[in-house]
C-alpha cells in the first residue's frame, strides 16, 4: 500500500493541493485566482474511479464544468473578476455561464467534504454516508429525476474497506488525509459562497 510505503497517494495529493491553494489565497491578499483554482479542482477527479462505474456521469459533469473554469482563467485573473462579469452581462445563473459552473464546481467541492465528513463521523456503510452527503449538499438542487438516478447508483458504491484499498490508503491514513480536505477546502469553499452572497445573490439554486 502506497500510504504504507511513504509514497504520495492520490487523496494526499487533492490534500496538499488544496492546502496549497488557500496559502495561495492569503498571499494574495485573499483573492482566489482562477487558474490554480481550477487545476485544483480537475484533481479532485482522481478520486472518481475509486466509487465505480456508476459515478462516470457525475465525473463527466464535474470535469466539464471545471474544463470551463480553466477555459476561464486564461481571460480572467481572479474568481471574483468572473462573478463581476456575469453580472454586468446578466447570466451568472444562466447555463452554462463561468459564474453558474464556479457554483456547481463549489456544490462538488462540498459533496466531497461531505462525504469525508460523514466517514469520519460513523462506522456505517459508504452507502450511507454518500446519501447523507448528497442529501444535504446536492440534491436541494437537482431535479427529481437527477435525484432518483443518483439514488439508484448509491448501491453501486464500494464498501468502505474497498473505498481504502482503492485509494491505496490504511484505515489510519485515509482518516488523516480526509481530514486534511476537509480542513483545507473549508476556506475555499467559504469564500466560494460569499463571491456570491456579498453581491447580494442567494444560494438557492
Ligand atoms: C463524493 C461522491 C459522493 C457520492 C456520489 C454522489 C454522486 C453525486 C452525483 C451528482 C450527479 C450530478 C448530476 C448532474 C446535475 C446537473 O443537473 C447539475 C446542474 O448542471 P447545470 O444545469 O448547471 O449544467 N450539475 C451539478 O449540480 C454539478 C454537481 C457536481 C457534483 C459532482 C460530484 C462531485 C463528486 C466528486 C467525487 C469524487
Amino acid at each position: 500500500v502506497a500510504a504504507r510505503q511513504g509514497m504520495e497517494t492520490p487523496l494526499t495529493a487533492v490534500a496538499e493541493a488544496f492546502e496549497e491553494l488557500v496559502r495561495g489565497m492569503d498571499a494574495d491578499g485573499g483573492e482566489l485566482r482562477v487558474a490554480p483554482f481550477s487545476d485544483t479542482c480537475a484533481l479532485v477527479s482522481v478520486l472518481f474511479s475509486s466509487l465505480g462505474m456508476a459515478f462516470r456521469f457525475a465525473e463527466m459533469e464535474y470535469v466539464t464544468k471545471v474544463n470551463d473554469l480553466i477555459g476561464a482563467g486564461k481571460s480572467y485573473r481572479t474568481l471574483s473578476d468572473i462573478l463581476d462579469k456575469d453580472i454586468q452581462n446578466d447570466c451568472v445563473k444562466k447555463q452554462g455561464s463561468h459564474s453558474r459552473n464556479l457554483r456547481r464546481v463549489r456544490l462538488g467541492l462540498g459533496l466531497i467534504k461531505a462525504l469525508f465528513e460523514q466517514f469520519l463521523a460513523t462506522e456505517g456503510s459508504l452507502y450511507d454516508a454518500a446519501t447523507t452527503a448528497y442529501g444535504q449538499v446536492c440534491a436541494p438542487f437537482h431535479s427529481w429525476a437527477i435525484r432518483k438516478a443518483v439514488g439508484a447508483g448509491m448501491y453501486t458504491l464500494p464498501t468502505r474497506e474497498q473505498l481504502v484499498v482503492r485509494l491505496n490508503e490504511t484505515d489510519l491514513s485515509v482518516q488523516k488525509q480526509m481530514r486534511r480536505y476537509i480542513d483545507a477546502s473549508s476556506p475555499i469553499i467559504e469564500y466560494i459562497d460569499n463571491l456570491f452572497l456579498s453581491r447580494n445573490i442567494s444560494l438557492d439554486w
